[in-house]
């Protein structure tokens, strides 16, 4: 990804302006407990970087997963920019038509290219991101193999298997999960943050070792402020204009499916 460097407990990641104003106001927040610490900016060379907690710094051996959230991955406003300027790319119609040749239409075909949303749409409804509220984008096991393919997860069973997998059927690892998720539901309900942003893009980034486990809210380039006087339910599926995340429906299905784990 564009994290930088590790260095003393810190990554530095690339500046995003929406990102900056996301970690500020959630230092002065309920989620505060669930986020990377962040400690500002700073200028490298020619490029401005967030500094951010090392969430892997005292783990030996990290078994990490990362889970996008939500029941789509693009932003309503990156949709309304498509419908005055389609911008074709050439690299998402190549890594569309490598997991399904028969996916691009026959004009996509012709133009070998598909807009930015027609992509990240195909990829949320061809995964659980519609149906699940949120899919696993990747896991990284102790001996540092990454496995990236999750698009045949589609139902609750499913996910579960690959917790288990995950975890290794961890009893504590699995507990020590499902009490965080259960944490984090609380104080996503008391945050004024999540109540006023549309999280977009978002992951929770679920880390253990052999002592320990957790789970932390990263990824805030595309959550944006609502405006004012509106709020999120984070519950219901998305129709235009709405602009809910489903955020809320990814972390029950993730609670569930712990929960079923556990009692496996
Ligand atoms: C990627 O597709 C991810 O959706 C990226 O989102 C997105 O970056 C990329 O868009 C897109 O190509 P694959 O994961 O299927 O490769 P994320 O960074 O959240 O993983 P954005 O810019 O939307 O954050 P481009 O436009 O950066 O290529
Ligand atoms: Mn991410």
């Amino acid at each position: 990804g564009n994290f930088q460097l590790s260095k003393g407990g810190e990554v530095l990641k690339l500046y995003s302006e929406p990102e900056a104003k996301c970690l500020d106001c959630l230092m002065r927040d309920p989620l505060k407990p669930f986020v990377p610490q962040y400690y500002g900016l700073v200028t490298r060379g020619e490029h401005c970087y967030i500094r951010l907690e090392d969430l892997l710094c005292g783990l030996r051996r990290p078994v990490i997963m990362d889970c996008k959230m939500g029941v789509r991955t693009y932003q309503e406003a990156e949709l309304v920019k498509e419908r005055s300027k389609t911008t074709l790319r050439s690299d998402m119609y190549h890594k569309m038509v490598k997991v399904d040749p028969t996916a691009p239409s026959a004009e996509e075909h012709t133009k070998k290219g598909v807009t930015k949303c027609r992509y990240l749409q195909w990829k949320d409804t061809t995964t659980s991101t519609s149906t699940l509220g949120f899919r696993i984008e990747g896991i990284m096991m102790e001996d540092g193999s990454v496995q990236r393919d999750f698009r045949k997860i589609q139902t609750l069973t499913q996910l579960t298997e690959a917790l288990l997998y995950f975890t290794r059927s961890h009893l504590n690892t699995l507990k020590a999960y499902h009490s965080r998720l259960l944490d984090l539901k609380d104080a996503l309900k008391s945050s004024q943050f999540f109540r006023t942003h549309e999280v977009i893009g978002s992951s929770l980034l679920f880390v253990h070792d052999h002592s320990k486990a957790s789970v932390w809210m990263i990824d805030f380039g595309k959550t944006t402020p609502l405006p004012d006087m509106t709020e999120l339910q984070h519950t219901i599926p998305w129709s235009e204009g709405s602009r809910e995340d489903g955020y809320l429906i990814g972390l029950t299905s993730l609670i569930t499916s712990l929960d079923q784990a556990i009692s496996v």
